[in-house]
């Protein structure tokens, strides 16, 4: 098919009168209705693609794509979002691009790697593989689009999406990989097994398809992830093809480890507590521009605990002993520096952009994978633990420590609770995105989006194909929206709600509005976001028509995707 330039324009402004008038019919819609209306646009985009491609214009501007994952990473631990840890290549990379104060997660890191690396809710499909294997054979991973249209592809890091064949990297759209397959490791050996009273797993560790065993002196996964990242980009430099670069850190994951000269930076930095330093983060979050300090409160310290296996009360400082509290300052110190040196290996990837002349052809996305983490172990888990750390200074090689319930639940300032919780502090993340010429540099958005919409996001920057068949297998229909116009400054209202559940907790957030089911409370809570972004003043009682209304939509969404059987461990 020959398309002139005058044709191609014309489909052009064709779409773009479409979208205009999607979205003033969609106002008011019920969510069904919009999702169709969506429909429309996204098959009208893809002929829009489709035209430009054939043309030789889409082909030309392909991007490369670098996605950094941050794996526990809270709300506000970096310096662009109000933290006092050092972040200065991060913070670039906010002043370059753009940052989303409403970007969500699924609150703990394997739902949430699924949902990003095929663009559905999890636990679909749950006779497609076990229970555990979130990952299913009708899935299609980010990679897999990638790889068909034409790009290098690479994952480094945390996979923790099965670690034997037909799930490793490698078998699902990644042509290169270096990392740990299951959940986190220790940080300078990670052929070290768990300690005992964690359950003395080893975690399987692989590059390409050799397991690694062996370690050397002076081995740091932080360090060695960025490394493998950077030889990536400097042998994809060499080569005609664009590359997506998947490279997902385990830190500030626990258990808390660190080189020592990067904790020295830190000392003394947190004598005055978790209260203290969740107020600061908050204050310059308002200086910043990324929350509102009228609408968004400071929630209160966490006083509330019941048999939820996540569910913490926070012991106020000023009543810790002595011992208690030099303890806890060690472990925010080795936490930051855990930050810290991920930062430093960030700015190492982005110079190595610079150098082979990337930079300004590749999109950059930062990301977490859930909110802050409060976990301690188990009641019965507790004498082994204390006994594993006794005589170790937090940070070492030997040691096996937790941020705790306080740290854990700071470091998510303003927003309330921790990892694996659906409210704010625990799905939210810093999101960053930077490309050059393209996203308007030192930008904010406070418009929702989720992990979902990296797939969507992912086609259109590489103009690939979402298959409709795997083998057998019917592919699942996408549930996200790409964030493309979002990333150039276009507003875009989503046109279906966003849902979460995780262990018992759920959530619904459809525009302004959020309705919250903590898995102890046991009831559902409605906040207005837009006057009240961190959860403070429940209006349940005020809407029960609009709570009804969005209880209903929350099962619909649970009995379609597999989500009504959430259940925490040991609950
Ligand atoms: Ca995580």
């Amino acid at each position: 098919m020959v398309i002139s330039p005058s044709q191609l324009v014309s489909a052009v402004v064709s779409r773009q009168s479409l979208t205009c008038q999607n979205r003033s019919i969609a106002a008011g819609r019920p969510w069904i209705v919009r999702i169709l209306l969506a429909r429309v646009w996204l098959a009208s985009a893809a002929v829009g693609l489709a035209l430009q491609a054939s043309g030789g214009l889409m082909a030309a501007a392909r991007p490369n794509i670098l996605l950094i994952v941050a794996d526990d990473l809270g709300f506000s631990d970096l310096g662009a979002y109000g933290s006092e840890i050092r972040t200065p290549h991060l913070d670039r990379l906010a002043r370059e691009g753009r940052r989303y104060t409403q970007f969500y997660n699924n609150g703990v890191c394997v739902t949430t790697r699924v949902s990003l690396m095929t663009g559905l809710y999890p636990r679909q499909d749950p006779n497609l593989g076990g229970e555990s294997e979130l990952l299913k054979r009708n899935m299609v991973t980010l990679g897999d689009v990638a790889r068909a249209a034409g790009f290098t592809t690479a994952l480094t890091g945390k996979w923790h999406l099965g670690a034997e064949a037909p799930q490793r990297p490698i078998d699902r759209g990644f042509a290169e990989f270096y990392g740990v397959l299951s959940g986190g490791c220790n940080y300078f050996d990670p052929s070290r097994p768990d300690p005992a009273f964690y359950g003395g797993k080893r975690r399987p560790f692989m590059h390409n398809e050799r397991l690694v065993t062996t370690f050397p002196d002076g081995y740091y996964t932080t360090d060695a992830f960025s490394e493998h990242a950077i030889g990536v980009i400097r042998r994809a430099a060499e080569s005609e093809r664009p590359f997506f670069i998947n490279l997902n850190y385990t830190a500030p994951h626990f258990p808390l480890h660190v080189p020592r000269e990067d904790i020295e930076r830190y000392r003394g930095r947190y004598a005055e507590g978790y209260e203290v330093l969740r107020r600061r983060r908050y204050e310059r979050l308002a200086s910043l521009g990324l929350i509102d300090p009228s609408v968004t409160l400071l929630s209160d310290r966490e006083t509330q605990s019941s048999e939820y296996r996540y569910d913490y009360t926070v012991a106020s400082w000023e009543k810790l002993e002595v011992v208690a509290r030099r303890r806890e300052e060690e472990r925010m110190e080795v936490y930051a520096a855990m930050v810290d040196r991920m930062d430093q290996g960030i700015g190492r990837v982005l110079a190595a952009l610079d150098d082979t002349g990337q930079a300004e052809r590749t999109v950059v996305i930062f990301l977490s994978d859930n909110g802050g983490c409060a976990s301690v172990p188990l009641p019965e888990e507790w004498a082994q633990y204390e006994a594993d750390n006794r005589g170790i200074s937090v940070g070492n090689e030997e040691g096996y420590e937790f941020l705790g319930p306080g740290w854990g639940w700071a470091v998510n300032a303003p927003f309330r609770r921790f990892k694996t919780w659906t409210y704010e502090g625990g799905i939210c993340t810093p999101m960053i995105v930077r490309w050059p010429g393209m996203v308007p540099p030192g930008t904010i958005s406070h418009a929702p989006g989720h992990v979902i919409d990296l797939m969507p996001t992912l086609i259109e920057l590489t103009a690939g194909e979402y298959p409709k068949q795997i083998g057998d297998f019917p592919t699942p229909s996408i549930e996200g929206e790409s964030l493309v116009p979002s990333f150039k400054g276009v507003s875009q209202t989503r046109a279906a709600p966003l849902f979460f559940e995780l262990y018992g907790n759920r959530a619904v957030r459809d525009g302004r509005w959020k309705l919250v089911w903590g898995a102890s409370q046991r009831r559902w809570e409605l906040y207005d976001l837009a006057t009240d972004r961190s959860e403070t003043r429940d209006l349940a009682a005020v809407h029960p028509e609009r709570v009804k209304a969005l209880a209903i939509a929350w099962t619909e969404w649970a009995q379609r995707t597999g989500n009504v059987r959430g259940r925490a461990p040991g609950t």
